[in-house]
């Protein structure tokens, strides 16, 4: 038995494993939890980051408009099924026009660090980068400087500082459809300055476990456990008809999280359901967060399918630290 270090969530939405079910994750019965058409001028809302906040749940959502443009809507939740999403995006504000200034938004992560919620993003500026806000209300949004240079996509903090410095993991990558990608984690002492960037893990190459072979990107918060960090991410095969993304778990090292402790050689969930393989961008399931209650071991995975609609997956620490024992990559 594994336990997640953290607080205790009562009201975590929640569906027990169907019996005769063989993947560590399952999905809501009533999938997607949210359709395309959410917002007023919504052409998909997908890849959407969620996090307790009072006594319900608030998240930023990606919703791409019918003109095909890419931004981030608050929304908020009395269940973490139900969602109200605001018709038009966050305004950030921020001290400096040049990083203020809008180019696209897309693919939140939502990290509670300290006193407030932090929101990272892939932003542009001049290609992809890593844009990073905080709010202590979802009504209000302060925007810092990028993390990063561009080009990079996938900026995932931890919900504390280790070692006295804050950590995020990220993917560098170019500004198309990236044909590669590893994790890095990079260190700062102020969530300005980043540094003393690490190596954390990359794509798998051979037959071993091909369903990772072209690229590999963190999704949600990691979260902590007194085993290590538990990292769900997503991985990406190349084949004849194009990417195909599924999700994956590893175990990160609590003190120096860029050293892997254990990782699935086996995905543990993959666009099978009609909604993950039909839609703007088909076969692909794309983890942004994840609730954790540290009372149950409960985890409910919010993930993007085929860029269009956004479903709910369910499981546990030890399913997950079971599927990394069974089947480890080697
Ligand atoms: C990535 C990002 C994600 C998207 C995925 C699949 O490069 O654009 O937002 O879900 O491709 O299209």
């Amino acid at each position: 038995m594994s336990n997640i270090i953290g607080r205790t969530l009562p009201n975590l939405p929640w569906q027990s494993k169907p019996p005769g079910e063989d993947l560590p994750v399952w999905r809501y019965s009533e999938n997607p939890i949210i359709g395309r058409r959410a917002t007023k001028y919504s052409n998909s809302v997908f890849n959407s980051a969620v996090v307790p906040f009072k006594d319900n749940f608030a998240g930023v959502f990606r919703c791409d408009s019918r003109s095909v443009s890419m931004d981030l809507f608050v929304g908020f939740s009395k269940d973490g099924i139900q969602w109200r999403i605001s018709d038009t995006p966050i305004q950030f504000d921020c001290g400096d026009e040049e990083i203020g200034r809008r180019e696209y938004r897309y693919d939140a992560r939502v990290c509670y660090l300290e006193d407030r919620y932090y929101i990272t993003w892939c932003n542009g500026y001049h290609g992809p980068t890593i844009g990073i806000a905080y709010t202590f209300d979802f009504q209000s949004f302060t925007q810092l400087e990028n993390a990063f240079l561009p080009y990079n996509r996938n900026g995932v903090l931890f919900p504390r500082k280790i070692g006295g410095r804050y950590m995020m993991l990220s993917r560098p990558s170019d500004t198309g459809h990236t044909p590669f990608g590893d994790i890095f984690i990079s260190q700062s002492p102020d969530l300005i300055y980043w540094g003393k960037h690490r190596y954390v893990m990359g794509a798998v190459k051979g037959d071993l476990s091909a369903w990772q072979s072209t690229k590999i990107g963190p999704g949600p918060t990691p979260i902590e456990t007194d085993e290590g960090w538990l990292l769900i991410y997503h991985g990406v095969i190349t084949t004849c008809n194009g990417y195909v993304y599924r999700m994956g778990v590893a175990l990160l090292d609590l003190e120096q999280p860029w050293k892997v402790r254990a990782r699935s050689r086996d995905y543990i969930l993959a666009p099978h359901e009609l909604y993950e393989c039909v839609g703007d961008v088909p076969n692909v399931v794309f983890p942004c967060a994840a609730l954790a209650d540290a009372a149950t071991g409960r985890i409910a995975i919010y993930y993007g399918c085929a860029d269009t609609v956004t479903g709910l997956a369910l499981t546990t620490v030890d399913e997950l630290m079971q599927v990394m024992g069974e089947r480890p990559l080697k």
